[in-house]
């Protein structure tokens, strides 16, 4: 497949200032009739190539007169049509089946809907045109449907006008005033209720808010709205950013594959991340919904009135949305909680994937397939790069930055080069050297070494940075890395103040006075800069960063780097001291000074996978043993506490406020150390959680629970489970979640045979992730050293490949990471990425990822 290339960027030949569409929209055979204005761009006197992707041109017009069929040709599936003047109406007609569209690209049917999903190369799957962000256009879009199976009918924008035709069939008009390109099309129509409220903006103009599901779904909106209501406020405080049209809609789809999509005026969203009750929703759940509704409404400023020049720019709109929606979080709830959450997230998802197969740069140099970079890099590295401009910025310099941004480049396609001049020139900043971050994969590595000198009475800190080679880039250059650093008294538990050090060399040493002993060193507190941190401090300092570092990141660090050394020192089968993480346990649990959200977070034991990235290579059994042995020692030796928390923690009735989902979040954490002790009553207290719970908060974190043992209320809960919830597709996604996340031996054969349930189904992409996405995800299942494991995804994505090539690919990365495990298991890793390259009509995204795991 052809690989593109960033710096073949060339302006379009020819623009589109206006659209206008016709769809005759039925989920057998919709026709629809596109014209196009197009403008020649520039002197030149190449042809219109219009893109496309499985159309027939059934019509093509040229100013009014259709076209022999010898005066247009198909390319690849665009379609070039030669031109003479510089500004032509183009006119086409196709028909499309979006009853048999399994990909959820481009238009489609999802449980009676039919709706759209266009980025980042789905509008060519609709009609010819341009399909590329710098391409902006005026839509007007008529759709005529069925009243009775499609009474809504939803476009950008704002609603014109509506009728009936003739032969009983309805139409309405949308038009949107903002030139866009075609990846923020939408349309939607079906049988949907409607939550209406409004908003009045900044200036005092009123905005008609709309959640559209199915009626039965109807109360389950209520937090996707205080969401959206809240994100359309913040934007307005935080970012002086106002909302642009005078209705705002989102719409639920049960199919779908990304979280949620942006389209102007018309968001479209996989329903995991708009519906929410306390029976059926988990905090996290309740927590991804405010969290992606802000993203995609905030992507109404970063993203669709500045978009990107082309997908090479992508971390532009993404990791800038990611960096505001976090903030949004932050502000609506706990900021160190967030900041905890969010750097576990980079962890296990973007380091990772910075050290495989798959590393690339923020701003990406090449691709096969623009899909399969939607990922952690993008997004959630890309929003650490926004944060440390921001933190070397300071609040105003940043909002200065981010004004100057907006405004000079609205309503253009932009480049991150674009942001980072803006954030220079508006915030006053050199970021020469920091422009690194956009152009070099990988984690850097900083060695931090404190040096005490008595006679003086300074300390010198050594910073060291390196990092290692990537795909396509041998060796690197030094980054700008900013560090947060404090430098702690052991006497009065305090320091004289944080600084931010400017790490710029690859080696560089800063000398601080007036410490008469060796201080303990506080460094990248709260995660300033998105890299990996050694340090020479002992199991003491640690210790006492635990349970002093006013930093909440840097003392949950401190706590985890304790337990990482005693997880990973007992592996390698060193002497190590156990006791001194109960203590810091127990010293943590009792501090009644401390959020019991934050207590849950610094408590809860570094995952199985995190302790494998810590192994120059995996042992997944001996890291499952380890954590396992711990995690029982922590249990028997607290019991009391765990008994006691979980019984305190239990609440009378259901809340959302932070110290209800605090009391939660300990809570199950209390259970998980008391099941994990052994007594002999733990499956039955996990039981009677489960039974009495009145959320999903508490139920799911019990069944997790009995899912990783072996007790009789394990069964009989998942039973219990699943004929509660076997009619709703949301909840259901959960029963195959835990069993497929579960630490349990067993958990590869019951994969197997959940792939063979007859409510599993390869057409939803969430009943998908939730069974093998988990599984891929579940180190000591998924290495099982059998290679079962293996097998098992590499079938699910050689079957899913031919239905949906886009969620295929995403379940390659697990198998990409061969080089991190033993020879064994390897060669066994391997050989299935070697099947899958071997099946007969592979999809680009499928070839690209397997391709590059094997290099
Ligand atoms: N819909 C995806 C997101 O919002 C891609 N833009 O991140
Ligand atoms: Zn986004």
């Amino acid at each position: 497949p052809a690989i593109i290339r960033r710096q073949d960027y060339r302006p379009p030949d020819w623009l589109v200032p206006e659209i206008d569409l016709d769809f005759a929209l039925d989920p057998a055979r919709t026709q629809i009739r596109a014209v196009l204005s197009v403008a020649r761009n520039g002197a030149h006197d190449r042809y219109l190539k219009l893109d496309g992707d499985g159309l027939v041109p059934l019509e093509v017009k040229v100013d009014g007169r259709p076209l022999e069929s010898g005066e247009w040709t198909l390319d690849g599936g665009a379609l070039i049509i030669p031109l003479t003047g510089d500004a032509h109406q183009i006119e086409t007609l196709v028909e499309l089946a979006p009853e048999n569209n399994s990909k959820l690209m481009g238009l489609y049917a999802s449980g009676g809907l039919l709706c759209t999903q266009c980025e980042a190369e789905g509008f060519r799957r609709i009609t010819f045109f341009p399909d590329r962000p710098d391409v902006l256009s005026r839509y007007s879009v008529r759709m005529e449907a069925d009243p009775a199976r499609f009474p809504v009918l939803l476009a950008n924008g704002d609603p014109i006008e509506q009728g009936s035709s003739a032969d009983g069939r309805h139409w309405a008009r949308w038009t949107d005033p903002f030139p866009k390109p075609c990846y923020l099309f939408a349309l939607v129509a079906g049988d949907l209720a409607c939550n209406a409220d409004s908003f009045v903006t900044m200036s005092g103009r009123e905005v008609k808010l709309g959640i559209w599901v199915k009626e039965a779904d109807l109360p389950r909106t209520g937090h996707a709205m205080e969401a959206l209501k809240n994100s359309m406020a913040w934007d307005e405080r935080v970012y002086g950013r106002e909302y642009d049209l005078d209705v705002f809609n989102i719409v639920a789809v049960a199919d779908f594959n990304f979280g949620a999509m942006e389209n102007k005026g018309l968001n479209i969203f996989n329903s995991r991340y708009i519906l929410a009750d306390p029976e059926t929703a988990t905090d996290i759940d309740y927590d991804g919904v405010e969290g992606v509704v802000a993203h995609e409404y905030f992507h109404n400023w970063s993203g669709n009135r500045v978009t990107c020049r082309d997908w090479f720019q992508l971390s532009l709109k993404e990791g800038f949305t990611v960096f505001r929606d976090q903030n949004f979080s932050a502000d609506m709830g706990s900021h160190a909680v967030k900041r905890i959450e969010d750097v576990r997230v980079l962890r296990a998802a973007q380091f990772q994937e910075d050290a495989g197969p798959l590393a690339h740069p923020v701003r990406p140099e090449s691709y096969i397939e623009i899909s399969n970079f939607y990922t952690a890099t993008i997004y959630n590295k890309g929003a650490e790069l926004i944060r440390m401009m921001a933190l070397m910025l300071g609040p105003e310099r940043f909002r200065a930055g981010s004004d100057l941004y907006f405004k000079r480049h609205d309503g253009q396609a932009a480049t991150c080069e674009d942001f980072v001049r803006a954030m220079e020139e508006g915030g006053g900043i050199d970021l020469g050297q920091f422009r690194r971050w956009y152009e070099q994969a990988g984690t850097p590595h900083v060695r931090a070494t404190l040096r005490h000198d008595e006679a003086t009475q300074t300390v010198e800190l050594l910073l060291e940075q390196s990092m290692p080679p990537t795909p396509g880039q041998p060796d690197k250059q030094p980054m700008a890395i900013p560090l947060r650093t404090a430098l702690f008294d052991r006497i009065g538990s305090a320091h004289k103040g944080e600084e931010l050090l400017m790490l710029t060399q690859p080696q560089q040493s800063f000398t601080f006075g007036g410490f008469a002993e060796a201080p303990v060193l506080s460094i990248n507190r709260g995660f300033s800069a998105p890299v990996i941190v050694a340090t020479d401090r002992s199991q003491g300092d640690l210790a006492f960063l635990s349970a002093h570092d006013d930093d909440p990141f840097a003392r949950y660090e401190a706590m985890q780097q304790l337990m990482v050394n005693v997880l990973v020192g007992r592996i390698a089968g060193q002497n190590v001291d156990e006791a001194a993480v109960v203590a810091a346990i127990r010293d943590t649990v009792v501090d009644p000074h401390l959020d019991p959200a934050f207590i849950a977070e610094a408590i809860r034991l570094p995952s199985e996978a995190y302790l494998g990235d810590q192994m120059a290579k995996v042992d997944p059994d001996a890291i499952h043993i380890a954590r396992d042995a711990l995690q029982r020692r922590i249990g028997q030796e607290l019991e009391p506490l765990w008994r006691d928390i979980h019984a305190r923690t239990k609440a009378n009735s259901f809340s959302l406020s932070s110290a209800a989902k605090g009391a939660r979040k300990l809570r199950n954490t209390a259970l998980i150390c008391l099941v994990a002790s052994g007594v002999p009553d733990g499956a039955a207290v996990a039981f009677s959680q489960f039974d009495e719970a009145d959320n999903m908060t508490e139920r799911q974190a019990a069944l997790a629970t009995l899912a990783n043992g072996a007790s009789d209320e394990r069964e009989a809960a998942l039973d219990i489970f699943y004929n509660r919830y076997r009619n709703d597709a949301l909840t259901l996604d959960k029963w195959f979640q835990t069993q497929a996340f579960a630490l349990h031996p067993d958990t590869v054969d019951l994969v197997e045979e959940l792939g063979r349930h007859p409510d599993f189904t390869l057409s939803n992409p969430n009943r998908v992730r939730s069974l093998y996405g988990a599984f891929g995800g579940n180190q000591w299942a998924f290495h099982h050293r059998s290679g079962k494991g293996y097998r098992l995804v590499a079938n699910c994505i050689i079957a899913l490949d031919k239905l949906n090539p886009q969620t295929a690919a995403r379940l390659v990365p697990p198998l990409g990471r061969w080089c991190r495990f033993d020879d064994e298991r390897a060669a066994l890793m391997r050989g299935e990425l070697q099947r899958i390259l071997a099946e007969p009509g592979l999809s680009k995204d499928v070839t690209e990822q397997v391709g590059k795991s094997l290099e």
